[in-house]
Protein backbone atom coordinates (compact mmCIF):
# COMPACT_ATOMS: atom_id res chain seq x y z
CA UNK A 1 0.00 0.00 0.00
CA UNK A 2 1.72 3.13 -1.04
CA UNK A 3 2.01 6.22 1.71
CA UNK A 4 -0.23 7.95 -0.27
CA UNK A 5 -3.03 6.05 0.06
CA UNK A 6 -2.85 5.38 3.61
CA UNK A 7 -2.40 8.81 4.02
CA UNK A 8 -5.66 9.31 2.03
CA UNK A 9 -7.29 6.60 3.96
CA UNK A 10 -6.36 7.68 7.02
CA UNK A 11 -7.98 11.03 6.54
CA UNK A 12 -11.00 9.95 5.22
CA UNK A 13 -11.25 7.37 8.07
CA UNK A 14 -10.80 10.42 10.54
CA UNK A 15 -13.51 12.69 8.87
CA UNK A 16 -16.28 9.34 9.17
CA UNK A 17 -14.67 8.75 13.26
CA UNK A 18 -15.55 12.70 13.57
CA UNK A 19 -18.80 12.89 11.75
CA UNK A 20 -20.64 9.66 13.50
CA UNK A 21 -18.95 10.77 16.70
CA UNK A 22 -20.76 14.04 16.43
CA UNK A 23 -24.19 12.62 15.18
CA UNK A 24 -24.71 9.63 17.04
CA UNK A 25 -26.83 10.68 20.46
CA UNK A 26 -24.80 11.25 23.14
CA UNK A 27 -24.95 8.59 26.45
CA UNK A 28 -26.07 11.01 28.77
CA UNK A 29 -28.84 11.67 26.32
CA UNK A 30 -32.14 9.48 27.31
CA UNK A 31 -32.16 6.36 27.29
CA UNK A 32 -28.88 6.09 27.92
CA UNK A 33 -28.42 2.09 27.88
CA UNK A 34 -29.38 2.41 24.17
CA UNK A 35 -27.15 5.31 23.16
CA UNK A 36 -24.21 3.98 24.84
CA UNK A 37 -24.49 0.86 22.45
CA UNK A 38 -25.03 2.62 19.62
CA UNK A 39 -21.93 4.17 19.89
CA UNK A 40 -20.47 1.23 21.48
CA UNK A 41 -20.97 -0.75 18.09
CA UNK A 42 -20.34 2.20 15.51
CA UNK A 43 -17.14 4.33 17.10
CA UNK A 44 -13.38 2.84 17.31
CA UNK A 45 -13.18 0.08 15.20
CA UNK A 46 -14.12 -1.18 11.80
CA UNK A 47 -11.99 -0.45 8.32
CA UNK A 48 -14.40 1.81 7.12
CA UNK A 49 -14.20 0.04 3.78
CA UNK A 50 -17.67 1.22 2.36
CA UNK A 51 -17.10 5.35 3.64
CA UNK A 52 -13.55 4.82 1.58
CA UNK A 53 -15.47 3.82 -1.45
CA UNK A 54 -18.18 6.47 -0.92
CA UNK A 55 -15.01 8.87 -0.75
CA UNK A 56 -13.11 7.10 -3.77
CA UNK A 57 -16.62 7.43 -6.01
CA UNK A 58 -17.34 10.94 -4.65
CA UNK A 59 -13.55 12.01 -5.85
CA UNK A 60 -14.05 10.66 -9.16
CA UNK A 61 -16.96 12.74 -9.63
CA UNK A 62 -16.40 15.47 -7.87
CA UNK A 63 -18.42 15.68 -5.40
CA UNK A 64 -18.64 17.91 -2.64
CA UNK A 65 -16.66 15.70 0.36
CA UNK A 66 -19.40 17.33 3.35
CA UNK A 67 -22.22 15.90 1.17
CA UNK A 68 -20.00 12.68 0.54
CA UNK A 69 -19.42 12.40 4.04
CA UNK A 70 -23.01 12.30 5.17
CA UNK A 71 -23.60 9.25 2.59
CA UNK A 72 -20.87 7.50 3.61
CA UNK A 73 -22.00 7.62 7.53
CA UNK A 74 -25.27 6.40 6.55
CA UNK A 75 -24.00 3.70 4.43
CA UNK A 76 -21.68 2.73 7.56
CA UNK A 77 -24.40 3.33 10.14
CA UNK A 78 -26.55 0.33 7.83
CA UNK A 79 -23.62 -1.59 7.86
CA UNK A 80 -22.89 -1.18 11.80
CA UNK A 81 -26.75 -2.31 12.46
CA UNK A 82 -26.33 -5.37 10.18
CA UNK A 83 -23.29 -6.51 12.09
CA UNK A 84 -25.13 -6.00 15.89
CA UNK A 85 -28.05 -8.25 14.52
CA UNK A 86 -26.03 -10.66 12.53
CA UNK A 87 -24.07 -11.63 15.94
CA UNK A 88 -27.43 -12.04 17.53
CA UNK A 89 -28.12 -15.65 19.06
CA UNK A 90 -30.99 -16.13 16.37
CA UNK A 91 -28.82 -15.48 13.44
CA UNK A 92 -24.52 -16.12 13.75
CA UNK A 93 -24.48 -16.51 17.13
CA UNK A 94 -21.29 -14.55 17.86
CA UNK A 95 -19.52 -12.98 20.80
CA UNK A 96 -17.04 -11.58 19.10
CA UNK A 97 -17.07 -8.35 16.98
CA UNK A 98 -13.76 -5.71 15.87
CA UNK A 99 -11.88 -7.55 18.91
CA UNK A 100 -14.50 -6.64 21.79
CA UNK A 101 -17.37 -8.72 23.03
CA UNK A 102 -20.54 -8.53 20.90
CA UNK A 103 -23.13 -6.08 21.25
CA UNK A 104 -25.70 -8.39 22.81
CA UNK A 105 -22.81 -9.77 25.44
CA UNK A 106 -21.54 -6.18 26.47
CA UNK A 107 -25.38 -4.88 26.52
CA UNK A 108 -28.20 -7.53 26.13
CA UNK A 109 -30.09 -8.67 23.17
CA UNK A 110 -33.04 -6.80 23.58
CA UNK A 111 -31.08 -3.59 23.35
CA UNK A 112 -28.94 -5.11 20.45
CA UNK A 113 -31.95 -5.67 18.83
CA UNK A 114 -32.83 -1.80 19.16
CA UNK A 115 -29.31 -1.14 18.57
CA UNK A 116 -29.81 -2.11 14.95
CA UNK A 117 -33.06 -0.42 14.47
CA UNK A 118 -31.76 2.93 15.60
CA UNK A 119 -28.66 2.98 13.98
CA UNK A 120 -30.79 2.20 10.56
CA UNK A 121 -33.24 4.78 10.94
CA UNK A 122 -30.22 7.20 12.14
CA UNK A 123 -28.68 6.47 8.73
CA UNK A 124 -31.88 7.33 6.68
CA UNK A 125 -32.15 10.67 9.02
CA UNK A 126 -29.00 11.57 8.08
CA UNK A 127 -29.47 11.01 4.05
CA UNK A 128 -32.96 13.20 4.69
CA UNK A 129 -31.91 16.52 6.41
CA UNK A 130 -29.57 18.19 4.02
CA UNK A 131 -29.45 19.15 0.80
CA UNK A 132 -26.71 15.63 -0.56
CA UNK A 133 -27.30 16.53 -4.19
CA UNK A 134 -28.26 18.33 -7.32
CA UNK A 135 -31.95 18.37 -6.89
CA UNK A 136 -34.40 17.12 -5.06
CA UNK A 137 -35.46 14.28 -6.95
CA UNK A 138 -31.87 12.39 -7.11
CA UNK A 139 -31.56 12.53 -3.61
CA UNK A 140 -34.97 10.63 -3.49
CA UNK A 141 -33.56 8.84 -5.72
CA UNK A 142 -30.47 7.91 -3.17
CA UNK A 143 -32.51 7.48 -0.19
CA UNK A 144 -34.25 4.66 -2.41
CA UNK A 145 -31.32 3.14 -3.38
CA UNK A 146 -30.17 2.70 -0.11
CA UNK A 147 -33.49 1.84 1.37
CA UNK A 148 -33.38 -1.03 -1.23
CA UNK A 149 -30.13 -2.37 -1.32
CA UNK A 150 -30.71 -2.70 2.56
CA UNK A 151 -34.14 -4.37 2.20
CA UNK A 152 -35.62 -7.74 1.64
CA UNK A 153 -34.29 -7.15 -1.88
CA UNK A 154 -30.76 -6.19 -0.97
CA UNK A 155 -29.10 -7.27 2.37
CA UNK A 156 -31.70 -8.25 4.28
CA UNK A 157 -32.82 -10.81 1.78
CA UNK A 158 -29.40 -11.85 1.13
CA UNK A 159 -29.07 -12.63 4.89
CA UNK A 160 -32.87 -14.72 4.92
CA UNK A 161 -31.47 -16.39 2.25
CA UNK A 162 -28.25 -17.49 3.87
CA UNK A 163 -30.00 -18.52 6.70
CA UNK A 164 -31.94 -21.02 5.02
CA UNK A 165 -29.10 -22.37 2.91
CA UNK A 166 -26.86 -23.55 6.23
CA UNK A 167 -26.40 -27.34 5.64
CA UNK A 168 -27.55 -27.39 2.03
CA UNK A 169 -25.25 -27.41 -0.98
CA UNK A 170 -25.18 -24.12 -3.07
CA UNK A 171 -24.24 -24.33 -6.86
CA UNK A 172 -21.67 -21.08 -7.42
CA UNK A 173 -24.82 -19.34 -9.11
CA UNK A 174 -26.36 -19.61 -5.82
CA UNK A 175 -23.46 -18.07 -3.88
CA UNK A 176 -22.89 -15.51 -6.09
CA UNK A 177 -26.76 -14.51 -5.86
CA UNK A 178 -26.77 -14.63 -2.08
CA UNK A 179 -23.94 -12.67 -1.84
CA UNK A 180 -24.69 -9.67 -4.61
CA UNK A 181 -27.48 -9.36 -1.91
CA UNK A 182 -25.97 -9.93 1.36
CA UNK A 183 -22.67 -8.57 1.02
CA UNK A 184 -22.63 -7.02 -2.47
CA UNK A 185 -25.83 -4.84 -2.01
CA UNK A 186 -24.26 -2.65 0.45
CA UNK A 187 -21.27 -2.15 -1.32
CA UNK A 188 -22.54 -0.98 -4.71
CA UNK A 189 -24.68 1.64 -2.67
CA UNK A 190 -21.69 3.02 -1.27
CA UNK A 191 -20.17 3.99 -4.63
CA UNK A 192 -23.47 4.82 -5.98
CA UNK A 193 -23.95 7.39 -3.23
CA UNK A 194 -21.15 8.59 -2.88
CA UNK A 195 -20.95 9.43 -7.02
CA UNK A 196 -24.35 10.72 -7.18
CA UNK A 197 -23.23 13.41 -4.51
CA UNK A 198 -22.71 15.17 -7.98
CA UNK A 199 -24.51 15.12 -11.11
CA UNK A 200 -21.07 15.55 -13.44
CA UNK A 201 -21.04 11.56 -14.17
CA UNK A 202 -23.87 10.22 -16.78
CA UNK A 203 -25.66 7.37 -17.27
CA UNK A 204 -23.21 5.51 -19.19
CA UNK A 205 -20.22 6.36 -16.50
CA UNK A 206 -23.05 5.84 -13.70
CA UNK A 207 -23.60 2.36 -15.13
CA UNK A 208 -19.90 1.71 -15.27
CA UNK A 209 -19.31 2.33 -11.52
CA UNK A 210 -21.97 -0.25 -10.74
CA UNK A 211 -20.75 -2.82 -12.62
CA UNK A 212 -17.22 -1.90 -10.91
CA UNK A 213 -18.96 -2.22 -7.69
CA UNK A 214 -20.39 -5.24 -8.14
CA UNK A 215 -17.13 -6.96 -8.68
CA UNK A 216 -15.48 -5.76 -6.00
CA UNK A 217 -18.68 -6.49 -3.77
CA UNK A 218 -17.99 -10.37 -4.75
CA UNK A 219 -14.50 -9.94 -4.37
CA UNK A 220 -15.06 -8.75 -0.67
CA UNK A 221 -16.99 -11.91 -0.29
CA UNK A 222 -14.66 -14.46 -1.88
CA UNK A 223 -11.76 -12.87 0.09
CA UNK A 224 -13.80 -12.84 3.58
CA UNK A 225 -14.44 -16.50 2.72
CA UNK A 226 -10.86 -17.26 2.59
CA UNK A 227 -10.06 -15.06 5.87
CA UNK A 228 -12.52 -17.12 7.48
CA UNK A 229 -10.15 -20.05 6.42
CA UNK A 230 -6.66 -18.78 6.96
CA UNK A 231 -6.47 -16.09 9.27
CA UNK A 232 -6.93 -16.04 13.32
CA UNK A 233 -9.53 -14.89 15.37
CA UNK A 234 -7.11 -12.50 17.52
CA UNK A 235 -5.96 -11.09 13.63
CA UNK A 236 -9.78 -10.67 12.76
CA UNK A 237 -10.97 -9.48 15.85
CA UNK A 238 -14.11 -12.17 15.07
CA UNK A 239 -14.61 -15.78 15.24
CA UNK A 240 -11.82 -17.48 12.56
CA UNK A 241 -13.76 -20.78 11.62
CA UNK A 242 -17.53 -20.01 11.61
CA UNK A 243 -18.02 -20.19 8.12
CA UNK A 244 -16.96 -24.54 8.30
CA UNK A 245 -18.32 -24.59 12.01
CA UNK A 246 -21.41 -23.92 10.86
CA UNK A 247 -21.10 -25.95 7.87
CA UNK A 248 -21.79 -22.47 5.66
CA UNK A 249 -21.68 -22.36 1.60
CA UNK A 250 -18.27 -20.41 0.70
CA UNK A 251 -16.40 -19.59 -1.68
CA UNK A 252 -13.72 -21.64 -0.43
CA UNK A 253 -15.75 -24.76 0.41
CA UNK A 254 -17.04 -24.78 -3.08
CA UNK A 255 -13.79 -23.55 -4.74
CA UNK A 256 -11.33 -24.39 -2.62
CA UNK A 257 -8.60 -22.33 -1.64
CA UNK A 258 -6.41 -21.34 -4.85
CA UNK A 259 -9.38 -21.32 -6.65
CA UNK A 260 -10.94 -18.92 -4.86
CA UNK A 261 -7.89 -16.88 -4.81
CA UNK A 262 -7.94 -16.47 -8.15
CA UNK A 263 -11.54 -15.82 -8.49
CA UNK A 264 -10.61 -12.75 -6.02
CA UNK A 265 -7.97 -11.95 -8.83
CA UNK A 266 -10.41 -12.12 -11.40
CA UNK A 267 -12.75 -9.96 -10.18
CA UNK A 268 -10.08 -7.10 -9.26
CA UNK A 269 -9.12 -7.33 -12.92
CA UNK A 270 -12.12 -6.63 -14.02
CA UNK A 271 -13.23 -3.70 -11.72
CA UNK A 272 -9.68 -2.67 -12.73
CA UNK A 273 -10.96 -2.67 -16.87
CA UNK A 274 -14.41 -1.36 -15.94
CA UNK A 275 -12.53 1.73 -14.43
CA UNK A 276 -10.41 2.26 -17.94
CA UNK A 277 -12.36 5.19 -19.06
CA UNK A 278 -12.28 6.92 -16.44
CA UNK A 279 -8.70 7.08 -16.92
CA UNK A 280 -6.48 9.14 -13.65
CA UNK A 281 -9.84 9.95 -11.84
CA UNK A 282 -10.66 6.28 -10.99
CA UNK A 283 -7.68 6.55 -8.88
CA UNK A 284 -8.49 5.95 -5.24
CA UNK A 285 -11.13 3.44 -6.46
CA UNK A 286 -8.47 1.19 -7.53
CA UNK A 287 -6.63 1.77 -4.05
CA UNK A 288 -9.49 1.29 -2.30
CA UNK A 289 -10.16 -2.53 -4.13
CA UNK A 290 -6.50 -3.30 -4.23
CA UNK A 291 -6.77 -2.80 -0.08
CA UNK A 292 -10.23 -4.67 0.05
CA UNK A 293 -8.22 -8.10 -1.91
CA UNK A 294 -4.80 -7.52 0.21
CA UNK A 295 -6.79 -6.63 3.56
CA UNK A 296 -5.47 -9.29 6.07
CA UNK A 297 -8.81 -8.48 8.66
C1 LIG B 1 -28.83 -8.85 9.88
C2 LIG B 1 -30.20 -7.72 8.06
C3 LIG B 1 -28.97 -8.38 8.49
C4 LIG B 1 -28.01 -8.56 7.59
C5 LIG B 1 -26.72 -9.09 7.92
C6 LIG B 1 -23.85 -8.23 5.95
C7 LIG B 1 -24.55 -9.15 6.87
C8 LIG B 1 -25.97 -9.35 6.65
C9 LIG B 1 -23.97 -9.75 7.90
C10 LIG B 1 -22.56 -9.59 8.26
C11 LIG B 1 -21.95 -10.92 8.49
C12 LIG B 1 -20.75 -11.10 7.74
C13 LIG B 1 -19.53 -11.36 8.55
C14 LIG B 1 -20.75 -11.05 6.41
C15 LIG B 1 -19.56 -11.20 5.61
C16 LIG B 1 -19.10 -9.95 4.98
C17 LIG B 1 -19.05 -8.83 5.93
C18 LIG B 1 -20.15 -7.88 5.85
C19 LIG B 1 -18.01 -8.71 6.76
C20 LIG B 1 -17.82 -7.62 7.71
O1 LIG B 1 -17.54 -6.42 7.03
P1 LIG B 1 -16.16 -5.65 7.23
O2 LIG B 1 -15.00 -6.59 7.05
O3 LIG B 1 -16.28 -5.28 8.77
O4 LIG B 1 -16.18 -4.43 6.40
P2 LIG B 1 -15.65 -4.07 9.60
O5 LIG B 1 -15.67 -4.55 11.02
O6 LIG B 1 -14.27 -3.78 9.08
O7 LIG B 1 -16.58 -2.92 9.40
Amino acid sequence: MSADFQNWATSCQARIETFLEARLPAIDCVPERLHKAMRYSVLGGGKRVRPLLSFAAGELAGADVVRVTSVAAAVELIHAYSLVHDDLPCMDDDILRRGKPTCHVEFDEATALLTGDSLQTLAFEILAEKRLTDGPESQLEMIAHLALAAGSRGMAGGQAFDLDSVGKPLSLPELEYMHIHKTGALIRAAVMLGARCSSRLNDEQLGKLDHFAKCVGLAFQVVDDLLDTEATTATLGKTAGKDAENNKPTYVSILGISEARELAQKLQCDADQVLNSFGEGALRLRQVTDFIIKRKF
